[in-house]
């Protein structure tokens, strides 16, 4: 039922828009109790394994969980929803799990167009903790921070902090920084990179009153560190609940989501807006070939798209 539920808010058909929207109103009362986490890391840092691993301890602990996979598949990166499947075996069989990938539908460098709605109605299926892992491109990161408590950052023992998707933006958003693949011969070099991460965010300014981020390491094949991980998000969660800083994030998120559906919306309406849509290639074209400055043709269509509106 959840899964088809989630088709219905992820359809892009006219004649479910109402019906997905009165599925979101009806079920937002029964929203706010889980934890939401995000995950996110560039591709191959262990994402996958890493939430097969803590899915695992969070199961055996009677939890239950949701998890959000965004599906890379249409990236640049490859990957597949059949790679997340078969990379968490274990919780897919779980009952108290619950494993949903979405396709990327290339916006938003990686984020699904309704994760936010796909995660409400997670929560109100009851399930304890959600977690929504993306791959760390584009903008991605910092879509999946703005909907979620915390964002835990996976990183790479050694690598460049460009590899790492450590960009400053980046680490602006994070609340936990896991380095993964702390086992066998990357055990000392994972230590460095927990203390070269500490450092750099120490430089930083702080985001939260309740929180200086953490850097931890773990493995996700061993499970090394994974119960520490959970510990502290779990820490995270009591100390930004006892400042008021959740109450305050969940209100200003709400209100970027709100945002974020009237710019979809003014986008759709513009292109389909007949004069516009008339004109849209032959400008891009334009622009493209240096004919056209793009100023001059973003006036032009929008004087189209304007006029229509009067
Ligand atoms: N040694 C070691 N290998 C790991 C660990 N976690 C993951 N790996 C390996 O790293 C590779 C990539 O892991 P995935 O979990 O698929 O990584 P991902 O981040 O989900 O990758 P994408 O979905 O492609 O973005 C696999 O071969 C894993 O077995 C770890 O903790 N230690
Ligand atoms: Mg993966």
């Amino acid at each position: 039922m959840l899964a088809r539920a989630i088709t219905l808010i992820e359809s892009l058909r006219e004649d479910d828009r109402l019906g997905a929207e009165d599925l979101v109103s009806r079920v937002l009362p029964r929203t706010g109790r889980a934890v939401r986490v995000g995950l996110s890391g560039v591709p191959g840092v262990g994402k996958s394994t890493f939430i097969e691993a803590l899915g695992m301890h969070l199961v055996e602990s009677g939890k239950s969980v949701a998890v959000l996979a965004v599906d890379p598949s249409s990236a640049a990166t490859g990957g597949s929803i059949l790679g997340d499947k078969t990379r968490m075996p274990r919780l897919a069989a779980e009952p108290r799990a619950f494993i949903r990938p979405s396709p990327a539908g290339g916006e938003l460098g990686g984020v699904a167009r309704r994760t936010r709605e796909a995660m409400l109605l997670c929560e109100a299926f009851g399930f304890d903790v959600v977690l929504v892992e993306t791959v760390g491109v584009g903008q991605s990161e910092a879509v999946v921070a703005e909907m979620v408590d915390c964002f835990v950052l996976l990183a790479l023992p050694g690598a460049g902090d460009e590899l790492q998707g450590l960009k400053r933006g980046v680490m602006e958003l994070v609340d936990v920084v896991a380095v993964n693949k702390a086992d066998g011969d990357n055990l000392i070099r994972a230590k460095r990179a927990v203390r070269d991460i500490k450092a750099a965010l120490q430089y930083q300014r702080r985001r939260l009153h309740a929180w200086e981020p953490r850097v931890l390491p773990v493995s996700a094949l061993t499970g090394s560190g994974v119960v520490d991980l959970w510990a502290t998000v779990e820490e995270h969660r009591a100390a930004i609940a006892a400042s008021g800083e959740l109450e305050s994030i969940r209100r200003s998120q709400t209100k970027r989501w709100l945002w974020s559906l009237v710019k979809e919306g003014v986008m759709a309406a513009f292109r389909e807006t007949p004069e516009v849509a008339a004109r849209l290639s032959q400008i891009e074209a334009a622009v493209e070939a240096g004919a056209l400055t793009a100023p001059r043709g973003a006036r032009e269509l929008l004087e189209a798209f304007r006029a229509r509106l009067k």
